[in-house]
C-alpha cells in the first residue's frame, strides 16, 4: 500500500504490540492510557482510517454518525463487541473485527478461580490472615462447600464455556449447559455434558452457574430477578462474561438475604461502578474485569488486532470480522 493507514489506538497496549503497530501503520498511541471522552472519541473517528478501541470505549450510533469519511475499520481490542454498534458501523461501510480465541484459556482459568474462591472462601480466608486474625486451626471454622460431585450449569457453550467445562470436569463437577443450540456430539461426549433447552429448568437444578455468553440484546438480564429466584439456596453464581447478563441489583439483594449462597464476579453492569450492596457482602468474590489480564493474552490480542488491520488494508477479508447476525 502506498500510504500507511492512520490507526488511532484509544488505550495503552503492551509495548511489543505498540512497537509493531508503529512499524506497520501511521499509528497514534495513547501513552497516558486515560480513556477517551465521547468528544475525544468523535475526534479520533474523524481523523482515523482505523480505530482500535477497547471495552471502555462506547461506540454507539450517535458517535458513529459523526465519524470522518476515511474511517473504514474498527479493530476492537477484545472479544466482546457489545461496546460497538456493529450494525450501524456496517451500514456506514465500516467493518468491525474482534479478537476471539486468544483469551479463551485465561478467561476459563479465571472462571475456575472464581468458582473455587467462592465455594472455598479463599478471599475471606486470605483476608483473615492478612489482618492478623488467624489464631489457630479449628475443626468448624472457615468451612466452605466441596465442588467435586456438584452440578455446574454453563450459560453459553462457545469457546470459553467449553474451556470452563473441560476444567470443571477435571475438578469432578458434572457439566450442564444452556445454549442456543446443542454442541456437536463429539464435544458433548468429550465433556459428558447435558444440554438444557430450558434455562429455567437448568437453573433450578444446578449448584454452580457460570455465565459465558456474550452480552447482546437477547442476553441482557438473561438472569433476571425472576430467573435468579429459580436458583437453589446453596447455589453459587459466577460471571466472567458481561455484567449486563445479570440483573445486578436483584443478585445483590438475593445474596444479602441469603437466598443464594455466593457469587464470584469479574464483570459488572455499569463498570467501573459496582452495586454498593455487593461491596459489603462476605459471600461474594469481586474482581476488577481481569479475566483476560495476562501478559500472554494481551499480546496475542494485540497481534490479532494487527493481523485484522493488515489483512483488511491489503484488500482481503479480515479473519475476525464480526457479522451482526452472529451476535
Ligand atoms: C478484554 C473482554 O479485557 O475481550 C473481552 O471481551 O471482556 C476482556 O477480556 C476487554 O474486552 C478489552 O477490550
Amino acid at each position: 500500500m502506498a500510504q500507511k493507514p492512520k490507526v488511532v489506538v484509544t488505550r495503552k497496549l503492551p509495548d511489543p504490540v505498540e512497537t509493531r503497530m508503529r512499524e506497520l501503520f501511521d499509528t497514534e498511541l495513547n501513552p497516558t492510557d486515560r480513556a477517551m471522552t465521547p468528544d475525544e472519541l468523535v475526534d479520533a473517528l474523524q481523523r482515523a482510517d482505523v480505530l482500535v478501541p477497547t471495552v471502555t470505549d462506547r461506540i454507539d450510533s450517535r458517535i458513529l454518525s459523526r465519524a470522518g469519511p476515511n474511517l473504514r475499520l474498527i479493530a476492537n481490542f477484545g472479544a466482546g463487541v457489545d461496546n460497538i454498534d456493529v450494525a450501524t458501523a456496517n451500514a456506514r461501510g465500516v467493518t468491525v473485527t474482534n479478537t476471539p480465541g486468544v483469551l479463551t484459556e485465561d478467561t476459563a482459568d479465571m472462571t475456575m478461580a472464581l468458582i473455587l474462591a467462592a465455594a472455598r472462601r479463599v478471599v475471606e480466608g486470605a483476608q483473615v490472615v492478612q489482618t492478623g486474625g488467624f489464631s489457630g486451626w479449628s475443626p468448624t471454622w472457615m468451612l466452605g462447600r466441596r465442588i467435586a460431585g456438584k452440578r455446574l450449569g454453563i450459560i453459553g457453550m462457545g469457546r470459553i464455556g467449553q474451556a470452563v467445562a473441560r476444567r470443571a470436569k477435571a475438578f469432578g463437577l458434572s457439566i450442564h449447559y444452556h445454549n442456543r443450540k446443542p454442541v456437536s456430539p463429539r464435544i458433548s461426549d468429550e465433556l459428558e455434558a447435558t444440554y438444557w433447552e430450558s434455562l429455567d429448568q437448568m437453573l433450578a437444578r444446578m449448584d454452580v452457574i457460570s455465565i459465558n455468553c456474550p452480552h447482546t440484546p437477547g442476553t441482557f438480564h438473561l438472569l433476571s430477578a425472576r430467573r435468579l429466584k429459580l436458583l437453589q439456596p446453596h447455589a453459587i453464581v459466577v460471571n466472567t462474561a458481561r455484567g449486563e447478563v445479570i440483573d445486578e441489583p436483584a443478585l445483590a439483594n438475593m445474596l444479602a438475604r441469603g437466598e443464594i449462597a455466593g457469587a464470584g464476579l469479574d464483570v459488572y453492569e455499569n463498570e467501573p461502578a459496582i452495586n454498593p450492596k455487593l461491596l459489603k457482602l462476605p459471600n461474594v468474590v469481586l474482581l476488577p474485569h481481569m479475566g483476560s489480564a495476562t501478559v500472554e493474552s494481551r499480546i496475542d490480542m494485540g497481534e490479532k488486532v494487527i493481523i485484522n488491520i493488515k489483512t483488511f488494508m491489503d484488500g482481503h477479508r479480515p479473519p475476525d470480522r464480526v457479522i451482526p447476525a452472529m451476535l
